[in-house]
């Protein structure tokens, strides 16, 4: 009797056979513009799984292809809103079990399993295709492959620990799921986690068809690689990673490193035992305030991402004001594919920065191709031609009033309908500069941090002449350059500096009254800021430190050693002196003295921001807590493990 044309559909999933027998397995999450695995979609995969075991046996299947639905790519992993009441003991273990039993019910069909990858294919989504026999994946710039877990306070949960180490070996596996870092389709097939690559997407469906048809199964499970787990070297391995993972995180701040390290200690030579040992590691570590904060993060974070016109346009930026910030703001934008005009008085001012534009190039583009093309993309323009083209122009000159006033007085007329005007000021009222404009409500403040290459936000500074629209399309152009926006009234210090200056004044009060300068930053890192409050105000440089501090209205006595150091020029690491003395850009710092409780003291240290970030919301500098929250912590570091400043102080923890 001729196979029977089969067809499903459940809410996540559609599945058909065709006139070759084979199975067409789509997802397709509803009302989401990613996939993922929510409990739903993977009981829903159970009873196909179930059909699938029943249409093999009776041969009336000859394999199974597993597509996404979607344009946005693959499965983005486990669904994260559901994680909250996972978080719930009692119930975690079962559904992991659960989850473990699915996925090896399909290693374990008779016939092949072939996962076809476009785009995001992540955490649960990469361990489901790692679950299946084959994975061809579309090698474009697109495609994204990865474990991101560590991020949210957990590591892989159905089965990936094992199974990845399995296809890439301990230490590749280890580094991955470590790191949270996402591979590139090529780089995936290097390391054994992807089978095959295609060029475009449409010929995914052929080659992974022809993967069922002839019978394919990944080669990568090597014995070579399963030996590397093993003996001696699994113990020197341990050792490597634990030293890695110390460099980054704290074990009493971010477990779930440390937890995957020790599973792999146990069970890493033996892939199945590691993905056993998931189960009872993983509950407490998904249940833990780490995971829920960093959670809480990635949604506050992923809202940022809403912000912004729709469909808001951005081709050509023009930067005027060479300087670090204002050479580094153009070189950013080259680097994420705008056409930047870069504007100062004369070639000399504008050199030094395409030097350091070229410099970053190089260290974020592979090809030599991607890094000529960013540079071609960087222009230097003395004469300002720039402006009239440019669909966003950004000053970012000295703070000076009038020179600002000067500089937008001669820009209004030449800019194209609809072009974005903005300034970077830190300091200065952005009325102050938008009053002599023949329509102030143009102008918007764009406020990167330096350096720009490495700190994610932007505050859009919003004037009291300032409608939605202009804000609106400032989020959308952060955005569009890869920047996390954050909108902000337009007062002294805005919301960063103007949390983080007591904190750094506080310490520098600490360090003029005697106490060491070493034991306040390594307190203040031991509470989880990312660098001490001294260390940091060498890095912003103590003349900024002390011009900032005096624009919010602080008092810094002239006899200070602050102020004394400003005036012998001792500015901190630009100029190799500070409170600390600087070599090779590292502060030299002294040994620590003992004290009994670090993270207390570092604890008193942050306070001046905690309390500062509740003064902002207070005063409607940003809409809410949690732009205050995700605002700090993407301007200043601030503990993503505690949520944020005021998460912090809601849950006693600072
Ligand atoms: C995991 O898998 C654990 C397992 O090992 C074990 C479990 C027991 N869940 O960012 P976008 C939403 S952990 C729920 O704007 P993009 C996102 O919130 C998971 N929702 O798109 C947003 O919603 P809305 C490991 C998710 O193109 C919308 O989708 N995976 C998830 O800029 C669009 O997202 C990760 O950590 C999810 N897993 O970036 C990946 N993913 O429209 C997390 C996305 O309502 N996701 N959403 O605001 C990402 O990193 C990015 O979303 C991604 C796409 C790179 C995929």
């Amino acid at each position: 009797m001729a196979p029977q044309p089969q067809l499903t559909e459940t809410k996540n999933w559609n599945f058909h056979t065709d006139v070759e027998g084979l199975g067409w397995l789509t997802i397709n999450t509803p009302n989401s513009p990613v996939n993922t695995l929510s409990r739903e979609a993977i009981m829903e995969l159970e009873t196909l799984v179930a059909r699938f075991e029943d249409l093999a046996n009776s041969r009336e299947l000859v394999g199974v292809i597993l597509l996404s639905g979607k344009d946005s790519g693959f499965i983005a992993g486990a669904d994260i809103s559901e994680f909250d009441a996972m978080s719930d003991f009692s119930v975690l273990p079962e559904a992991l079990k659960r989850t473990h039993a699915l996925f090896q019910r399909i290693e374990n069909l008779k016939i092949p399993v072939v996962a076809g990858i476009h785009g995001f294919a992540l955490g649960g989504g990469l361990e489901l295709a790692l679950a299946c026999h084959y994975r061809v994946a579309v090698n474009d710039d697109k495609t994204r492959i990865g474990f991101p877990e560590v991020n949210l306070g957990i590591f892989p949960g159905f089965g990936g620990t094992g199974r990845s180490i399995r296809q890439a070996g301990p230490v590749d596996a280890m580094s991955i799921m470590l790191s949270g870092r996402l591979l590139r389709a090529g780089a995936a097939r290097g390391l054994g986690l992807v089978d095959k690559l295609v060029r475009h997407r449409d010929m995914l469906r052929w080659e992974a068809r022809k993967a069922v048809l002839q019978h394919r199964k990944s080669k990568h499970a090597g014995l070579f690689k399963r030996v590397m787990g093993m003996g001696p070297l699994r113990g020197y391995a341990v050792s490597k990673m634990q030293e890695q993972v110390a460099k980054k995180a704290r074990k009493e701040h971010y477990p779930a490193p440390y937890a995957l390290i020790d599973l792999f200690e146990k069970h890493g030579d033996d892939w199945q035992a590691m993905i056993g040992g998931e189960i009872d590691a993983f509950a407490p570590l998904m249940g833990s305030d780490t995971a829920s904060n960093l959670r809480r993060v990635f949604f506050l974070s992923e809202g940022l991402k809403k912000q912004g016109t729709k469909g808001a346009k951005f081709a050509r930026v023009h930067v005027i004001g060479a300087g670090v910030m204002g050479g580094d703001i153009a070189a950013w934008c080259a680097l994420r594919g705008m056409a930047v005009t870069l504007q100062d008085l004369d070639m000399d001012r504008i050199k030094p920065a395409l030097d350091r534009g070229k410099k970053l190039f190089r260290k974020r583009l592979k090809k030599k191709f991607e890094v000529d093309a960013a540079v071609a993309r960087l222009e230097a323009d003395p004469a300002g031609k720039g402006v009239s083209r440019a669909d966003v122009v950004i000053e970012a000159v000295v703070e000076n009033l009038e020179i600002k006033r000067k500089i937008f007085a001669g820009l209004e007329d030449k800019l194209k309908p609809g072009a974005i005007l903005a300034t970077n000021t830190s300091s200065i009222e952005l009325e102050r500069i938008a009053e002599g404009l023949k329509d102030p409500a143009r102008l918007i403040g764009l406020h990167f941090f330096n350096p720009v290459a490495q700190l994610p936000l932007v505050e859009i500074i919003r004037s009291t002449f300032n409608n939605d629209a202009e804000i609106g399309k400032g989020a959308a152009f952060a955005l569009a350059i890869g920047k996390s926006p954050v909108v902000v009234k337009s007062a002294p210090g805005f919301l960063v500096n103007r949390v983080l200056m007591p904190y750094m004044l506080d310490a520098v009060q600490r360090v003029e009254a005697g106490e060491s300068k070493e034991l306040l930053d390594a307190a203040a890192v031991a509470f989880g800021m990312p660098m001490g409050p001294i260390e940091l105000m060498d890095t912003v440089g103590l003349d900024v430190g002390l011009s900032v501090a005096t624009e919010l209205g602080h008092e810094v006595p002239e006899r200070s050693k602050f102020s004394k150091l400003v005036t012998a020029k001792k500015l901190g690491r630009k100029s190799g002196e500070g409170f600390y003395k600087w070599v090779d850009g590292k502060a030299q710092k002294g040994p620590v003295p003992d004290h009994k409780d670090l993270a207390e003291l570092g604890r008193a240290l942050v306070k001046p921001l905690v309390d500062m970030s509740k003064v902002v919301v207070s005063e409607g500098v940003v809409a809410n807590g949690d732009m205050a929250d995700i605002g700090v912590i993407m301007g200043t570091g601030f503990a993503p493990f505690l949520g944020g400043p005021l998460q912090a102080r809601k849950d006693g923890k600072a």
